[in-house]
């Protein structure tokens, strides 16, 4: 086949692009106001279409989400075979393509797409491209869904829409379609595989009483699904879910709501029960978050770090009950944002190495591939374990020196099934985390007092350009504006435990500042001060 010109026109033309708007394929693919949004989520169904004829006609995914940001935004992401983001090489070429305003710039940037990609659209390829599709629940999303549609339909490919599913799920299911082996490709295979691994474990280890939680679903999409997970082990009380109300998506509620505020959600602030563990998801269910009250009614959040800490030091637990050799090599992976006690803690009292990565799950999730058992989690709580074929084929030939063993090494195998090893995954984390507490007899407090966070505080400001915020050293430092890193310097000396940075964000129109320092005054203060310094250079 050769490029359909006549046919690409007519879908050119029914999704034009604003020539004012300019798009950057980000953190999370393209993301903004949902009305800038038709004419690139239009090509991002070609591009798609199009990596799909390059991998032999593989199942690739698109999703439309924009998850944790605000009703109105939207934003649409590609999803690779086996489950993981768009490579990083691809980037700019969605970038370029999503740019373009003439239908012959388009034309031409299909070309050389097509050229410097080496896609065969001869009639010997394998087909022409296969798509599945998804979307959150915001009111934008079915329109967007079809203007990606019309780009499959454009190269004539075959697509599947998925309707509503969290981005997880669609992960889940790409993957699926392409490796049998990673469980049935439908919605009811992505549960069915869950409670089965939840209840398998819990079998393995005679806990009689079903996991309890009440889960702020930010009123998106995850918690809808999770609805759909019954099992007489599993009691998930829901809240927060009004799923068709899409103005309330995230509004007061949702992970992003709990740990940017540090504090309770809507729909618990107003009688929370001490010492009960309480979990928020964001708009599209791959981030979780937990948290409790204490005796005091004392917010205590439990947040991706903790959820790193916890689960790393459960696999390591159960690797060193085996007493013959599984050499295992375990790491864990965060960013800047993760708290100063949590890494000191990795390193100096779980003894595991900690790597870090610039923000984004694609950095992480590449990084924790180097390792056997790679846990990597933001602070937000986006993140997941991801387990080596070493892990598997070790675990799977070591020959266990007595029942106890038996119940250890079955479990570390079922961890694989639990944990979604495509992308962080609310459902998936949350269970794995209730899982790692009910077998290690773990209460919430026990857990969180593991190590104490240091005070910290992240805000957000409107600058005129965040693209002039220039990182280097996994965005720990800025290369530019000049001056600006000397200036952050300075104020930090000036704090006990001082540590702060600034980054562009990828997927809002803003800059982001965090902050941490011995006292919540303190960090306060070192926020504010810095915030002074990026007014000023900006
Ligand atoms: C996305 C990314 C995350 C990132 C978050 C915030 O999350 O997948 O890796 O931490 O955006 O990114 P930024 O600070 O660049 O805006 P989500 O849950 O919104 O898809």
């Amino acid at each position: 086949m050769s490029l359909p010109i006549e046919q690409l026109k007519t879908y050119f033309n029914k999704h034009p692009k604003d020539p004012s708007n300019k798009y950057a394929y980000g953190t999370a693919g393209f993301r903004m106001n949902a009305t800038k949004l038709d004419s690139v989520a239009f090509r991002v169904g070609l591009l798609a279409t199009l990596r799909s004829i390059k991998l032999q006609n593989q199942t690739i995914g698109v999703m439309i989400t924009a998850s944790h940001n605000p009703p109105e935004d939207n934003g649409v992401k590609i999803v690779e075979p086996m489950g993981e983001m768009l490579p990083q090489a691809w980037e700019p070429l969605a970038t370029k393509l999503a740019n373009v305003d003439s239908f012959d710039e388009f034309i031409e940037t299909l070309k050389e797409i097509i050229k410097s990609e080496k896609i065969d659209l001869s009639d010997n390829a394998k087909g022409n491209g296969n798509v599945i599709l998804a979307r959150d629940t915001r009111e934008s999303g079915p329109a967007l869904l079809s203007a990606a549609v019309d780009g499959v339909l454009a190269l004539g490919g075959s697509y599947k829409d998925e309707g509503e599913l969290t981005t997880p799920q669609l992960h889940y299911l790409t993957r699926s379609s392409n490796d049998k082996s990673f469980g049935q490709a439908t919605e009811t295979g992505y549960y069915t595989k869950l409670v089965k691994t939840i209840e398998e474990i819990l079998k393995i280890w005679s806990i009689e009483k079903p996991l309890q939680i009440t889960v702020d679903g930010a009123n998106g999409v995850g918690a809808e699904k999770l609805e759909n997970i019954k099992s007489s082990m599993i009691q998930a009380t829901v809240i927060n879910d009004q799923c068709d109300k899409p103005h309330m998506l995230n509004v007061d509620c949702g992970a992003d709501y709990v740990k940017t505020n540090q504090k309770l959600p809507a729909g618990i602030s107003t009688n929370p029960v001490p010492l009960k563990l309480y979990s928020s998801f964001d708009g599209d269910a791959d981030r979780v978050v937990l948290y409790y009250v204490d005796q005091d009614l004392k917010f205590k959040l439990l947040d991706g770090d903790k959820i790193a800490t916890l689960l790393a030091g459960f696999i390591s637990g159960l690797l060193n009950q085996l007493k013959g050799d599984v050499d295992l090599k375990l790491g864990i992976v965060q960013t800047a944002y993760a708290n100063g006690s949590s890494t000191k803690f990795i390193e100096s009292t779980l003894n595991v190495p900690v790597a870090f990565t610039s923000t984004g799950v694609k950095h992480l999730h590449h990084k924790a591939q180097e390792y056997d058992i790679g846990v990597y989690f933001e602070a937000n709580g986006h993140g997941t374990v991801l387990f080596s074929t070493n892990y598997i084929t070790k675990l799977t030939n070591y020959k266990p020196l007595n029942s106890e063993e038996t119940k250890v090494q079955k479990t570390l195998l079922l961890l694989v099934d639990l944990i979604n090893q495509t992308v962080g995954d609310s459902i998936s984390d949350l269970f794995a985390v209730l899982i790692a507490l009910a077998v290690s007899k773990k209460t919430p407090t026990d857990w969180d007092s593991q190590y104490l966070d240091l005070p910290n505080k992240l805000t957000k400001l409107i600058v005129n350009d965040r693209f002039a915020f220039k990182t280097t050293n996994a965005e720990r430092q800025l290369l530019e504006p000049v001056g600006l890193q000397e200036k952050i310097d300075e104020t930090v000396a000036k704090f006990k435990n001082g540590r702060s940075f600034v980054r562009a964000s990828g997927t809002e129109n803003a800059v982001r500042v965090y902050a941490e320092a011995d006292t919540k005054e303190n960090c306060e203060l070192l926020n504010s001060e810095v915030s002074e310094w990026v007014k000023k250079f900006s």
